[in-house]
């Protein structure tokens, strides 16, 4: 009986390393509401990303209500419904309308060419998603933004470390969340962070983390408790300092997928420019086109089930047909997303990975074992 393999493992840095920081803690008996280790955290990933502005919260989900919260929008948002479940509930429990945009079949992030038609006098923003990591058309949508005067949040929840062009991709758009989750490139146990290039949606954000409390007699916004903890923020801290190792150890064994997949009759692989994007590698997504591989999507996700390869629908189904969605009646027109969720399985891919893992499930996938 060969091992089981899940879609992801998480990383976590040298025991010894962590235990190193757990012993300051011990001392100090600080563990939360924004301890030193956090603000030490703030910090390294505020360098690291060469952003404005930064806070680590607890969770991505939360970073990205928050942000929507403190951009103080109202009416429609332009968005994506081939996503996690925490983009669109970001969006509704703000009181906010989503409007689902469709995506494109080339690497599933927002087709840019079908924004504007869905721009009306009630849409204040647009929340696109870099879904797997694959950035969004970033130029574009900032063309479209500036011309009918409207907020660009990303989801970045996939997208930590990554670069277009050598610029960090937190540096896009007026504000973007990443998540810090265990089953993340990088994390913090739980975990996620707001960055933005605006003071003041960050102080709103900061405030609204804590409850909204200025000071010790004083409350200005219904917030609520959103706060990293000091033991997040140290695995933080642990993390980021192998993240680039991890990120090349990564890298092999996505290339690795990606060369022998591509010979596959069928199977398709996203679609980006490699020269201009440095990716972090933490999803390996394939899409199944049953006529040409001769099997669907769900019929090859039971063939690696069966080996012990527990790999994922990311993203089935896609938000607009969740049961709490689906009678709503928000707008859109979403056909491929909608083809898609029904054609893509997500690999395992995580660091500590073996290389001789990858090549038994593409073994399985090219049906030669
Ligand atoms: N936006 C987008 C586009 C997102 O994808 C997400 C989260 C968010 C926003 C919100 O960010 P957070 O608030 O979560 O920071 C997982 C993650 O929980 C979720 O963070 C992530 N996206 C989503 C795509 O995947 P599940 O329910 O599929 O995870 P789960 O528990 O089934 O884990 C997957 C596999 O990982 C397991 O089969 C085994 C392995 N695993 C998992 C955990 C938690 C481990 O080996 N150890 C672990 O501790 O949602």
């Amino acid at each position: 009986m060969s091992q089981e393999i899940y879609v992801t493992r998480p990383v976590l840095p040298p025991l010894e390393e962590y235990v190193e920081y757990l012993k300051e803690i011990w001392q100090t008996h600080n563990l939360t509401n924004l301890g030193k280790f956090t603000k030490d955290f703030v910090i390294e990933l505020k360098e690291f990303m060469d952003v404005d502005y930064c806070l680590t919260l607890s969770n991505g989900h939360m970073a990205l209500e928050m942000l929507l919260q403190a951009m103080d929008l109202s009416g429609e948002v332009i968005t994506t419904p081939f996503t996690f479940a925490s983009t669109t509930h970001a969006i509704v429990r703000n009181g906010l309308t989503p409007v689902f945009c469709d995506i494109r079949e080339s690497d599933c992030t927002i087709d840019v060419d079908k924004i504007e038609s869905l721009i009306t006098d009630k849409t204040t923003a647009i929340v696109p998603v870099h879904v797997y990591g694959m950035p969004c058309d970033i130029d574009r949508i900032e063309e479209i933004a500036k011309k009918h005067n409207l907020k660009v949040i990303y989801d970045a929840a996939h997208a930590f470390g990554e670069k277009v062009n050598g610029v960090n991709i937190a540096k896009a758009g007026d504000a973007s969340m990443f998540s810090f989750h265990a089953t993340k490139a990088f994390n913090t146990i739980e975990g996620g962070c707001a960055v933005t290039k605006d003071f003041e949606v960050m102080r709103r954000v900061y405030q609204l983390h804590n409850f909204g409390i200025m000071d010790e007699e004083n409350v200005e916004f219904v917030g609520a408790n959103a706060k990293m903890n000091e033991f997040e923020a140290i695995m933080g801290l642990c993390n980021l300092s192998h993240f680039e190792e991890n990120r090349q150890k990564r890298k092999i064994l996505f290339d690795t997928y990606r060369k022998r997949l591509s010979q596959v009759k069928g199977i398709k692989l996203l679609q980006y420019d490699e020269d201009a994007v440095e990716l972090n590698y933490t999803y390996c997504p394939i899409i199944v086109d049953e006529e040409e591989y001769g099997m669907d999507r769900n019929a090859l996700y039971q063939l690696l089930g069966i080996q012990g390869i527990h790999a994922r629908k990311y993203f089935y189904p896609i938000t607009n047909e969740f049961a709490c969605f689906k009678d709503a009646g928000y707008k859109g027109d979403v056909p491929v997303a909608h083809r898609i969720s029904r054609q893509v399985i997500t690999l395992p891919l995580y660091t500590d990975l073996e290389l001789s893992q990858v090549e038994r499930i593409c073994s399985i996938i090219e049906r030669k074992n």
